[in-house]
C-alpha cells in the first residue's frame, strides 16, 4: 500500500525524487529500482501493480533451443555442429567440419545418436514420414535430407543451413539423433544409383556426432 503510494505520486510528479531527504533508505530506493524499467509517462496503476508482483515474469518471449554435435569418426575429419531452433520456426544448423577431401559431402541427420560401433550404429537417414530420399528443398525427402557441405581447397566446410523438418522438440524432434559428414557427393535422389533413393549414393561416413542439449 504504502508503495503504491509513493510509486504513484512519483509518476504524477517525477521531480520528486529529486526532493527526496533520504536517497539511502532502503525500501524506498528498491521500490523505485524495480519499477522504473516501466515508468513510462503512460503507465497508470494497473501496470504498476503489475510490474511490482509479477517482476520475474521475463519480458523474452521467444524461447531459443539448442543442441550441439561434435562429430568425429575413423579418419581426420572433425567438426562441429550447432543447431537453434526459436519457438516452432525452422532450425537453424551452423556446421564446421575440418580435414575433408576439397568438394561436396553428402550431410545428413541419421536416425540414432548411438556411435557405438562407429557412425554405422546411427542407422539410415531420419526418415519419420517414410519418404524416399531427395534434396533438402524437395517435398519428398528424408527428413534427415540436409544435402551436401562443400569443403574448401583447405578441407574446411563451413555453412549455415535453414531447415524445417529438424525441430529441436515435440515427436520428430532430433535431439538425441546424430549429424553424418559423407565420403562423397550425396546426388539428392537424381543420381539414377541404386542407393540414390535411399542414400544418395554418398559413400562411406567420415565421421558422425550426436546432437545433445
Ligand atoms: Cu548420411
Ligand atoms: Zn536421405
Amino acid at each position: 500500500m504504502a508503495v503504491h503510494s509513493i510509486i504513484l505520486s512519483a509518476s504524477a510528479s517525477p521531480t520528486l525524487f529529486a526532493h527526496l531527504p533520504n536517497p539511502h533508505n532502503p525500501p524506498l530506493h528498491s521500490s523505485f529500482h524495480g519499477v522504473s524499467l516501466k515508468l513510462d509517462r503512460t503507465s497508470h496503476f494497473h501496470s504498476f501493480s503489475l510490474a511490482a508482483t509479477a517482476a520475474p515474469k521475463p519480458l523474452i518471449v521467444t524461447a531459443t533451443k539448442k543442441a550441439v554435435a561434435v562429430l568425429k569418426g575413423n579418419s581426420q575429419v572433425e567438426g562441429v555442429v550447432t543447431l537453434t531452433q526459436d519457438d516452432s520456426g525452422p532450425t537453424t544448423v551452423k556446421v564446421r567440419v575440418t580435414g575433408l577431401t576439397p568438394g561436396p559431402h553428402g550431410f545428413h541427420l541419421h536416425e540414432y545418436g548411438d556411435t557405438t560401433n562407429g557412425c554405422i550404429s546411427t542407422g539410415a537417414h531420419f526418415n519419420p514420414n517414410n519418404l524416399t530420399h531427395g534434396a533438402p528443398e524437395d517435398d519428398v525427402r528424408h527428413a534427415g535430407d540436409l544435402g551436401n557441405i562443400i569443403a574448401n581447397a583447405e578441407g574446411v566446410a563451413e555453412t549455415t543451413i535453414v531447415d524445417s523438418q529438424i525441430p529441436l522438440s515435440g515427436p520428430n524432434s532430433v535431439v538425441g539423433r546424430a549429424l553424418v559428414v559423407h565420403e562423397l557427393e550425396d546426388d539428392l535422389g537424381k543420381g539414377g544409383h541404386e542407393l540414390s533413393l535411399t542414400t544418395g549414393n554418398a559413400g562411406g561416413r567420415l565421421a558422425c556426432g550426436k546432437q545433445e542439449n
